[in-house]
């Protein structure tokens, strides 16, 4: 089978504190965007929320207070540099951010642009985790469904830079729905940008246990779904919190064959060849030819488990 080389990188973030301005952390992106396309990379990968500190953390009821976490448009003054630095290196990018839309809405975002600058997909975080009350006593909140509603345009890939790309977003890697309708779709990479905190409020869950589920949600589904995963985060201290670091570079074997070391900015690089994403969907994961979609209704008729022997209901 003939070779389809992808330089993919990843660009890991260090903290962003609350007073960092837009222009800092832009600018951390743009240094990193140079160090890609110097590697050799076509797509730089950044995290989840990748312009502010992960303020989902923060109880805050003063709207103004919320909405300069918010962007307004994208590009934005703030952000063209990013842009342009990708059209005059020829290097596309996935970027997470907070999107406040144009009547209204709020949502947890990223955008798939292209080499030449251009933004080509969005996505808005459909698996949105934590809650929207207040939780007096913890050590910190998390209230992406306080802040965020849950995205309204489904999980898409693009066809681009010679490559069909899928996004998603942090809590979206976890559930075996998100990767399979971005396999359907036949996706080679899928970008994936996340924060996620090394504690869990909400039971004490040994925080080497948060690594390992991450990993092995990303290794599974790169390779039960034939696609190749780039996921960047957010990672280190920020404002008292801790982020873990962990980002990967998965190929559709499942191995992790980039990570990163540190808890700071820090690339990641790897030479991926698409076409080992071929041959699985040939052989064992031939979809066609294997899927039996017809005992599978229950994904699509339920939300929650339902009847635990599996019985239609009565219908008496
Ligand atoms: N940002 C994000 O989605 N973080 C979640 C934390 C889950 S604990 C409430 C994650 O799945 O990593």
């Amino acid at each position: 089978m003939m070779k389809r080389p992808f330089g993919i990188a990843v660009a890991q973030l260090g903290p962003i504190q609350p007073s960092d301005s837009r222009a800092s952390a832009v600018a951390r992106l743009v240094e990193m965007m140079r160090e890609a396309a110097s590697l050799g990379a076509r797509m730089v990968v950044f995290p989840e929320l990748a312009l502010t500190t992960f303020f989902p953390r923060y109880w805050m009821s003063d709207e103004d207070a919320i909405e300069r976490y918010f962007e307004k448009s994208m590009p934005s003054a703030q952000t063209q540099i990013l842009f342009d630095t990708s059209k005059n290196l020829g290097i596309g990018f996935y970027l997470g951010y907070a999107e406040l839309t144009t009547d209204g809405h709020r949502f947890n975002t990223s955008i798939l642009v292209d080499q030449t600058g251009k933004i080509v997909g969005r996505y808005r975080k459909i698996h949105l985790p934590g809650h929207a009350d207040h939780k007096v006593g913890k050590p910190f909140q998390h209230l992406e469904k306080k802040y965020f509603e849950v995205g309204n345009e489904g999980f898409h890939v693009w066809q681009t830079m010679d490559a069909r790309i899928g996004m998603c977003l942090c809590n979206d890697r976890r559930w075996t729905e998100t990767w399979r309708v971005l396999a359907l779709q036949g996706a080679d990479i899928v970008a994936v940008g996340y924060n996620t905190p090394s504690v869990n409020i909400h039971w004490p869950e040994p925080p080497h246990l948060r690594m390992h589920s991450h990993l092995i949600s990303l290794q599974a589904a790169a390779y039960q779904n034939t696609t190749w995963i780039a996921a960047a985060g957010k990672a280190g201290l920020e404002d008292g919190c801790h982020l873990f670091a962990g980002s990967v570079i998965v190929s559709p074997a499942g191995e992790i064959l980039a990570q990163t070391q540190s808890e700071d900015d820090e690339v990641i690089y790897c030479k991926a060849d698409l076409a080992l994403a071929d041959t699985f969907r040939q052989h064992i994961f031939n979809y066609g030819a294997h899927r039996r979609p017809e005992h599978y209704r229950l994904i699509t008729e339920r939300t929650g488990v339902g009847d635990p022997l599996g019985k239609e209901p009565d219908p008496s």
